[in-house]
C-alpha cells in the first residue's frame, strides 16, 4: 500500500513560490508502518496517473479554487483501485459534495494531524470510514512539517506554522469559522527546530503560515483588565509571551534569513512588538487593509482597523519598523463609489507600502458574506447545469469569476477600475521609486522583478477572466517565476546548530503587559 498526498492545481509552473505545508505534515503523521508517502505537487507538475496502483491511498487536499481539479483526480486514482481521501479546508466545509464529486472513500474534516493514522489503518484493512473528523488540534499537537522529503530547488519559500486560529471574525473570510478564534500556538522549540533544518537545506526565505501573527492585541489585554477577567487576562498574556519568546529565538539564527507573515493592522499601535519583529527579522508582512472608509470597514466587520489618515500613519509605523507591508484591499464593498478606487491607490502610495493586492469581494463559501449571498440569490443561473452559488464545480474554462453584486456598480466596472488601480500601483516608475530604500542595484533590480512577478501570477487567481489573458499572464509568471527562484536560492548551511533556549518571561526585552486587576 502506497500512500501518496496530492496538491491539485490546473496549472503546472515547474517551480513554485511556496511549500504545499499539508503534504509535508501529513507525511510527518504518516505511521513508519505505513512506509513514506509520495509526495505530488501539480503546482510543479502534473500527476502521473500510472504510479496509482491498486490498493494505494491516495490523500487529497483541497481549498476552493483547486477544488474541481481534486475531484478529477479522486476519480482517476478510484478508477486505479486506490483508496481515495480528502481533507483541507474545502472538504471541511462540503464533505458531501466530495463524496459526490471526487470519487472519495473517505473525507477528514479539520486538522489531519491526528486522525491520518486512524484514516490509514482503516484502508489497509480495506474498511475506510466515510467521515473522519480531525477537529481542532491543540497547538502542541501539531505535527512538524517533513522537510526531508523536499525536492531540491523547486520552491522559493518554505511555510512553517506557528499559530492557527484568529480571534477576529471579518465577514469575507472563513479561517475564524473552520480553525476557531482561540490562538492555537505551537511550541517554540519545535517551530525553530524546523526553520533550523530548513536553514541546513538551504532556505533562507521562510513564510510564516499563520491566520494572525499577532493574536493577542495590547485592546485585547486592555479589556480583560477593564473586565477584572483574570484568567482571561494570563491566557492572554501567556500567548503574548510566546510570540516574544519565539521572537528572540528567530532572532538568533543565521542573519541572513528572512520571514514574512500575516498581521492586521492593530500590530502598529505595538511597538514592543514591531521592535521584536524586526530583531527577528520578520521583513514582510501582508496585512489586511481592506477598506480605506470607516463605512467600508464596517461592511466588513473590521472596525478595528484604521481609515484615512490614522491609516496611512499604521501602515508608516510597520514600515519604520523595518516590515514591508502587502497591503490587502478590497473592492466591491456595498460603500464603494467610483471615487473609491482613485482614494485607495493614493493611500496606498502615501503609506509606503511595498507591495500591495487589490482583490474584489468574492463569496468565499463558509464566510458571513458567502452565506447571505446564497440566501438572497433568486433565480441562480447555472452554467453547464451547475449554478452559480457553487461555482467552483463549473469546468475551468466556463468559470467565470464571481463577485458580490454591487448596489451601484456591474462586476464588469468593478473590474475595470480594480485593474487600473493594479496598473497604477505596478507601473515601472512607481516600482522602481518604491524600490529606494534598497542600496544596490542588485537588490533594487530584484524588488523590481519580484513586483512584476506578483502582479502577473495574481493575474492568474485574482481579477482577469479571458483564458486567453490568463494564458499568457501564466507564461510570462512561469518565466519570471524561473529567473526570480535564483535570487532566493542559498548555500545549504548542513552544520547549523540549533540557538540556545531563549529565557522566557524573565528576559528584559519581553515586555510584560503589567496590569492591576481590581
Ligand atoms: C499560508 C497561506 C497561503 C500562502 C501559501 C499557500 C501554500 N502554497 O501553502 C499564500 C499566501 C501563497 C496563499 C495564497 C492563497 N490563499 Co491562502 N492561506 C494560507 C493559510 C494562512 C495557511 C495555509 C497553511 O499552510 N496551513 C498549514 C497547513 C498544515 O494547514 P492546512 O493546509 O489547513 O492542512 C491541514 C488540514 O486542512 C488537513 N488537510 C489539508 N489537506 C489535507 C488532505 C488530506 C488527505 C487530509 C487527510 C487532511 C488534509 O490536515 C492538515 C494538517 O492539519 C490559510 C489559512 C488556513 N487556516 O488554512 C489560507 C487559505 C487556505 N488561503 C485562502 C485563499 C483564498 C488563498 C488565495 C486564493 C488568496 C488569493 N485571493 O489569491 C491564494 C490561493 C493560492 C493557491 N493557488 O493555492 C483561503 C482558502 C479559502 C477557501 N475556501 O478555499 C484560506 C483558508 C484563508 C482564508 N482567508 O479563508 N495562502
Ligand atoms: S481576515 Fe484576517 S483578521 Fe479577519 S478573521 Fe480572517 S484571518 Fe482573522
Amino acid at each position: 500500500m502506497r500512500i501518496h498526498l496530492v496538491n491539485p492545481s490546473d496549472v503546472s509552473f515547474g517551480t513554485a513560490v511556496i511549500t504545499p505545508r499539508w503534504q509535508y505534515v501529513l507525511a510527518a503523521a504518516t505511521p513508519a508502518r505505513h512506509g513514506t508517502p509520495l509526495l505530488i505537487d501539480e503546482t510543479l507538475e502534473p500527476m502521473n496517473e500510472d504510479s496509482i496502483q491498486p490498493g494505494d491511498v491516495v490523500g487529497i487536499g483541497i481549498h476552493t479554487g483547486n477544488a474541481l481539479r481534486g475531484y478529477r483526480l479522486g476519480q482517476i486514482a478510484r478508477a486505479r483501485g486506490a483508496f481515495v481521501v480528502f481533507g483541507g479546508i474545502h472538504a471541511t466545509l462540503f464533505p458531501n459534495e466530495v463524496h459526490e464529486h471526487g470519487g472519495a472513500h473517505a473525507v477528514v474534516t479539520g486538522d489531519g494531524d491526528l486522525v491520518w493514522s486512524t484514516v490509514l489503518d482503516d484502508c489497509d484493512s480495506g474498511n475506510p470510514q466515510p467521515l473522519y473528523t480531525g477537529g481542532r488540534v491543540e497547538g502542541e499537537s501539531f505535527y512538524p512539517a517533513r522537510w526531508d522529503l523536499l525536492p531540491k530547488d523547486r520552491y522559493m519559500w518554505a511555510s512553517v506554522q506557528t499559530v492557527r486560529g484568529c480571534p477576529k471574525h471579518c465577514s469575507f473570510c472563513s479561517v475564524w469559522r473552520t480553525d476557531g478564534q482561540k490562538p492555537r500556538q505551537r511550541a517554540v522549540n519545535l517551530v525553530v527546530r524546523e526553520i533550523v533544518q530548513l536553514r541546513r537545506q538551504g532556505f533562507r526565505f521562510i513564510v510564516l503560515a499563520d491566520d494572525n501573527f499577532y493574536p493577542v492585541t495590547l485592546a485585547d489585554l486592555a479589556a480583560a483588565d477593564r473586565r477584572a477577567d483574570k484568567r482571561q487576562h494570563t491566557e492572554l498574556t501567556r500567548i503574548r509571551e510566546e510570540r516574544f519568546e519565539l521572537m528572540s529565538r528567530l532572532e538568533e539564527l543565521p542573519d541572513d534569513m528572512v520571514f514574512y507573515t500575516q498581521i492586521t493592522m492593530e500590530a502598529a499601535e505595538d511597538p514592543a512588538f514591531l521592535a521584536a519583529m524586526r530583531r527577528a527579522r520578520v521583513r514582510g508582512a501582508l496585512v489586511g487593509v481592506e477598506s480605506v472608509t470607516p463605512e467600508g470597514l464596517k461592511a466588513v466587520f473590521k472596525n478595528f482597523n484604521e481609515a484615512g489618515e490614522g491609516l496611512v500613519r499604521r501602515l508608516q509605523a510597520f514600515r519604520e519598523a523595518g516590515v514591508h507591508v502587502l497591503g490587502s484591499f478590497i473592492f466591491g464593498l456595498p460603500t464603494d463609489t467610483p471615487e473609491t478606487f482613485a482614494a485607495t491607490a493614493d493611500l496606498a502610495e502615501r503609506a509606503g507600502i511595498s507591495f500591495a493586492q487589490f482583490v474584489m469581494l468574492q463569496p468565499l463559501p463558509g464566510t458571513i458574506d458567502f452565506g447571505k449571498w446564497e440566501r438572497d440569490s433568486r433565480d441562480v443561473p447555472t452554467i453547464d447545469g451547475v449554478p452559480l452559488t457553487r461555482y467552483w464545480l463549473i469546468p475551468q474554462e466556463h468559470r467565470p469569476r464571481v463577485y458580490t453584486p454591487h448596489p451601484m456598480m456591474t462586476p464588469d466596472e468593478l473590474r475595470r477600475r480594480t485593474q487600473g488601480v493594479w496598473d497604477r500601483f505596478y507601473a515601472l516608475q512607481l516600482v522602481w521609486q518604491r524600490s529606494s530604500f534598497l542600496k544596490s542595484l542588485r537588490a533594487r533590480l530584484a524588488f523590481v522583478l519580484i513586483s512584476k512577478l506578483y502582479r502577473q501570477m495574481y493575474a492568474n487567481t485574482g481579477i482577469t477572466t479571458d483564458s486567453a489573458r490568463v494564458q499568457r499572464s501564466a507564461l510570462r509568471a512561469r518565466w519570471l517565476a524561473r529567473l526570480a527562484r535564483r535570487l532566493f536560492a542559498s548555500d545549504p548551511m548542513p552544520a547549523l546548530r540549533e540557538p540556545r533556549r531563549a529565557p522566557t518571561v524573565s528576559n528584559k526585552r519581553i515586555p510584560v503587559v503589567t496590569v492591576s486587576m481590581s
